[in-house]
C-alpha cells in the first residue's frame, strides 16, 4: 500500500501554543520509519509541512471566529495538498495541529473522490458549532459545521471560502467517543440525526460493534472512500494527556487501536487525520505518552497488527 504524510503545523484554531508542533513530535518519535517497518510492502513518502500565506484583508470579517483569516488560508492550501497526494494513488495521512484543518483534509479527500466519501470522527468534543452557537470562538470546535451541506444556510456569507463547498451530507458521518458536547451541538445532532456514539454507547456496546454499526451506516453498501479524523483528544486523558482540550472517562488505547484495526480490514481507508498532539503540555513523560499512543493508533491504520505477521516470502515449514 501507498501511503503519503503532510504536517499541517497548525495552532490558530484554540489558543493553546504549542499544538503547531504535532508532526514535529510525531516525525522525532519516528512515526514515518514506524509505518515503512509495518510490512515490506509498504511504500511512505513524507511530503513534509504546508506552508501558507494570510489575506490579512478579510481577518474580523465575520463575528465569533477567531484568526478566520489563518483558517481561511491553511485549509485552502491542505485542501489542495491532500487531493493532489490521493490523486497520486495515495492514502494521505495529514498530522495536526489542531482540529479546523479537518475542513481541508476532508474537502481535498472529497475532491479527488468524487464525493465518494464517509466520514468516521473519533473525538470527544462534535466540532459542529458555528460561529453563532460557539461560546468559544475557536474554530477547531467548528469544522464539522463548516463540512455538513445541511448546515450550510446557517453561516453568513464566508469571505476566501469560495472554494470550500459544504460539501459531506451528514448522513454520511459518524462520530465515535464524545463525551462533551454543547448544548446546541447537541441539538443538531438530534435534530439532523447524526449517527453519533458517545462513551456510554461504548460501554453499552463495546468498541468492536460501535465501529461496526458506525460504518454499516456511513457506507452500507462498502464502497465508500473511508475519513478517519482521529482527534487524540478522543483517547483518555491518561493513555493522551498532552492534547488542549482533555476530557477524562475517554477511549482507552486499546479501544482506539481496535477502531483503526476494523478500518484497516475494510480496505478502503483513503485518509486519515491525526490532530491535536500539543507536545507543550505536560511533562516530557506525558508527551511521549500521547505521541507512543498516536502512533500505535496510526500504524493500526495501515496494517500492523497485534498479532504478529510472519516472515514475507517463507515457506510454510
Ligand atoms: C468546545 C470545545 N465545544 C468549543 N471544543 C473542542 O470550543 O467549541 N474541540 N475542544 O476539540
Ligand atoms: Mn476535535
Ligand atoms: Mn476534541
Ligand atoms: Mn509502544
Amino acid at each position: 500500500s501507498k501511503i503519503g504524510v503532510l504536517g499541517v503545523p497548525f495552532d490558530k484554531g484554540q489558543t493553546k501554543p504549542g499544538v503547531a508542533n504535532g508532526p514535529k513530535s510525531l516525525r522525532d518519535a519516528g512515526l514515518v520509519e514506524k509505518i515503512r517497518n509495518i510490512h515490506d510492502y509498504i511504500d511512505v513518502v513524507d511530503y513534509g509541512d504546508i506552508a501558507y500565506s494570510v489575506d490579512s484583508s478579510i481577518s474580523k470579517s465575520v463575528p465569533n471566529i477567531r484568526m478566520y483569516e489563518h483558517m481561511v488560508a491553511c485549509n485552502k492550501e491542505v485542501s489542495k495538498r491532500v487531493r493532489n497526494i490521493i490523486e497520486s494513488g495515495r492514502i494521505c495521512l495529514t498530522l495536526g495541529g489542531d482540529h479546523t484543518i479537518a475542513v481541508g483534509t476532508v474537502d481535498g479527500h472529497i475532491q479527488a473522490k468524487s464525493e465518494n466519501v464517509c466520514l468516521l470522527w473519533v473525538d470527544a468534543h462534535a466540532d459542529i458549532n458555528t460561529n453563532k452557537t460557539s461560546n468559544s470562538g475557536n474554530p477547531h470546535g467548528m469544522p464539522m459545521a463548516l463540512l455538513a451541506k445541511e448546515l450550510s444556510d446557517y453561516w453568513p456569507y464566508l469571505p476566501g471560502m469560495d472554494w470550500q463547498k459544504p460539501i459531506i451530507s451528514v448522513r454520511d458521518v459518524a462520530y465515535v467517543g464524545l463525551r462533551s458536547v454543547d448544548n446546541y451541538e447537541r441539538l443538531i445532532i438530534d435534530k439532523l440525526g447524526i449517527t453519533a456514539f458517545g462513551m456510554e454507547d461504548i460501554e453499552k456496546y463495546g468498541i468492536h460493534d460501535v465501529v461496526n454499526m458506525a460504518l454499516d451506516k456511513i457506507d452500507p453498501e462498502q464502497n465508500k472512500s473511508i475519513h478517519v479524523s482521529f482527534d487524540i483528544d478522543s483517547l483518555d486523558s491518561l493513555e493522551a494527556p498532552s492534547t488542549g482540550t482533555s476530557v477524562r472517562g475517554g477511549l482507552t488505547l486499546r479501544e482506539g487501536i481496535h477502531i483503526m484495526e476494523n478500518v484497516y480490514k475494510t480496505k478502503r481507508l483513503g485518509s486519515m487525520d491525526l490532530v491535536e498532539v500539543n507536545p507543550a503540555i505536560g511533562t516530557t513523560k506525558d508527551v511521549q505518552t500521547t505521541c507512543d499512543a498516536a502512533i500505535h493508533v496510526i500504524l493500526a491504520a495501515f496494517g500492523q497488527t497485534r498479532r504478529g505477521l510472519r516472515p514475507f516470502n517463507v515457506d510454510d515449514m
